[in-house]
């Protein structure tokens, strides 16, 4: 493939609570993208479930033939397990809870199905984000903040006293809104909103998966430096917001 790769081997994992219902010999490489809240998705079930991988870095303004031709959408995050190549986070994340235990979906039917729906509900936050970055006037920015702010009320009618989406147990609703939550690392230092503020339970949520060893290991230790570079570069309402310095904390 001609890139460069990182072995991630997952110190937040619990390698004794992974069991394989099938053996898996293959490598198994997560291909990537810096700041792709999709990637970190998967990066992130890898993790709990204490699964070696690598990862490969693409760059998406610049996809390689080999990307192209296993990515069909041609979006991160593929997962390559030996030379099989599965595209879309949903079906990676589907596929890991499939083969490595313990499962991340509750066992009860309906719980399941609830939660499968909180996904979906994820993505469609992370759209809202987009558009909150994107916005090209303070107009915009404004309406779509109060669409995020609507979303984590929403949010929080549904989340459990704690520390995870629903209790005492991961699950993967908290892989996906750990790198939702990771915007506002960098939002809480140039938005002047507290996004927080009306929803003590999802701020709590927050902050507790903000301290999980699987979710800090999903992303380089640059990472709020990094998507602060890409805000500035949207020529957006918010890249304006963007110190010039950068200098983050
Ligand atoms: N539905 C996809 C969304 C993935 C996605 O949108 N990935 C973005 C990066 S975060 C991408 O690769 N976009 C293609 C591009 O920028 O050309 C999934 O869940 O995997």
């Amino acid at each position: 493939m001609g890139i460069q790769s990182i072995n991630q081997l997952q110190p937040g994992a619990q390698p004794e609570t992974a069991i394989q219902s099938q053996p898996i010999q293959e490598t198994i490489t997560l291909i990537s993208h810096t700041l792709c809240p999709y990637v970190q998705r998967a990066a992130i079930v890898l993790a709990e479930k204490g699964i070696e991988f690598e990862r490969e870095y693409i760059d998406l303004a610049n996809k390689p033939d080999w990307f192209l031709n296993i990515s069909p959408l041609g979006k991160t995050p593929v997962l390559l397990i030996g030379q099989q190549a599965i595209f879309e986070s949903s079906a990676i994340c589907e596929y890991l809870d499939d083969v490595f235990k313990p499962g991340l979906h509750p066992e009860d039917p309906i719980a399941r199905a609830r939660h499968r729906g909180w996904l979906e509900f994820g993505s469609a936050t992370l759209n809202a984000i987009g558009s909150y970055y994107n916005a090209k006037d303070s107009r915009q920015l404004n309406l779509q903040a109060e669409l995020i702010q609507q979303k984590f009320e929403l949010l929080e009618t549904e989340v459990s006293d704690g520390p995870f989406f629903s209790g005492q147990h991961f699950s993967m609703v908290d892989a996906v809104f750990a790198p939702v939550f990771r915007y506002f690392d960098l939002f809480d230092q140039i938005s002047g909103i507290d996004f927080f503020a009306s929803v003590p339970k999802v701020k709590q949520w927050r902050n507790h998966l903000s301290r999980c060893e699987s979710v800090q290991q999903a992303v380089a230790e640059n990472y709020t430096q990094m998507l602060a570079e890409f805000v500035l570069k949207r020529q957006s309402e918010l890249s304006k917001k963007v110190p010039n310095e950068l200098q983050l904390l």
